[in-house]
Parts: structure tokens; sequence; C-alpha cells
């Protein structure tokens, strides 16, 4: 009689002991699972936007100092520039772009007050050996850089003209309809 209750129980106990650990194991699996490693992957990128854009315009009472860019998709990287008399103009001119100078040449040339830009750049279309400016439109020239292509740059100086508007162009043939501009002098 208490052996037959003794394997009695332990039939129980093993049937028992057989039932836990399936029961179990389903459980710790599904815990195990999505609690680690999955969650980082997608996490939200909130793009914080860094724009760590240089200054175009930086004057420092004396020197005001332009930045200006071209780039391969024929743009500056302003078309309006303001600035006070009286100070020396340093302009960086930087061709931010990789295609060479006889496909997208940028240059910056600063014309006189009441000069037309546009029959400016006209005559100039043929005169490649002076960065496309005609011989006959030399005086109609303030100040200039050289002409040049994706990577270069070119700095000139030169003293802020008087008072008043000053259209600056581009005179690489066919630019200038977009690469154009003001500046501004007061
Ligand atoms: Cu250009």
């Amino acid at each position: 009689m208490k052996l037959f209750t003794m394997l009695l129980s332990l039939a129980f106990i093993a049937s028992c002991g057989g039932a836990e650990p399936e029961s179990k194991a389903p459980k710790a699996d599904a815990a195990a699972k999505p609690a680690p490693a999955e969650k980082p992957a997608p996490k939200p990128e909130p793009k914080p936007e860094p724009e760590v854009k240089a200054e175009i315009v930086v004057d420092d009472g004396t020197v005001v100092t332009i930045n200006l860019t071209a780039s391969d998709a024929m743009q500056y990287n302003t078309d309006k520039i303001e600035i006070k008399s009286g100070r020396t103009v340093k302009l960086n001119l930087q061709h931010v772009g990789k295609m060479p100078v006889d496909m997208m040449g940028h240059n910056f040339v600063l014309l006189a007050s009441g000069t037309d830009s546009a029959a400016f750049a006209a005559a100039g279309v043929t005169a490649k050996d002076t960065d496309y400016i005609a011989d006959s439109m030399k005086d109609k020239v303030i100040a200039k850089t050289k002409m040049i292509g994706g990577g270069a740059s070119d700095s000139i100086e030169f003293a802020a003209p008087a008072p008043g508007e000053y259209d600056f162009l581009c005179t690489f043939p066919g630019h200038s309809a977009i690469m154009k501009g003001k500046l501004i002098v007061s």
C-alpha cells in the first residue's frame, strides 16, 4: 500500500514536472524575444539641420569680406550683397562644383553703375581669351575675378564704390541669365 502510494505520487510529480517546463519555456521565450536588440534599430532620427553656413558678408569695420560661391548648378550663393561705402572689399570666389572651367567656368564681374549687364554679357560671348569680357566693355568693370573651374577659387580686393547699386555677373556664355545679382553700397 505504501509503495503504491509512493509510486502514485512519483507519477504525479513526474507528470507535473514534465508539464512545468513546457509551459515555462514558451513564456521565457516570448519575454526574451521582443525586449532586447530590436528596439535600437528603428530609432527615429530627429534631423537637427546643421546649417553650418558661413556668413556671406563679414564686415570688421574696415574690411568687408564677401564669401561668394558658385556651383555646377550654375548658381551663386546669393544675388544680393549689401555693404557699406568706405570699406576695403575682399571678395573670395569659390567654385564648389567639380566641372572643368571650359564647361562650367565661373567668375565675378562687378559693373559700373548704369551698365546694361545683358549687353555687357552679349558683347563678350566670343572673347574667351579675356574671360568673355569684350575689349570694348573693359572700362565698365569695377572689379573682377579670374574665370575658374570646379574646386578652384580666386580672391580679389577693391575699394567699395560710392553708395549706389551695381550689377555683378558671371560672364561665361549663357550664365548671366541666372548668375547675376546686385551689390548695394550704402
Ligand atoms: Cu558662371
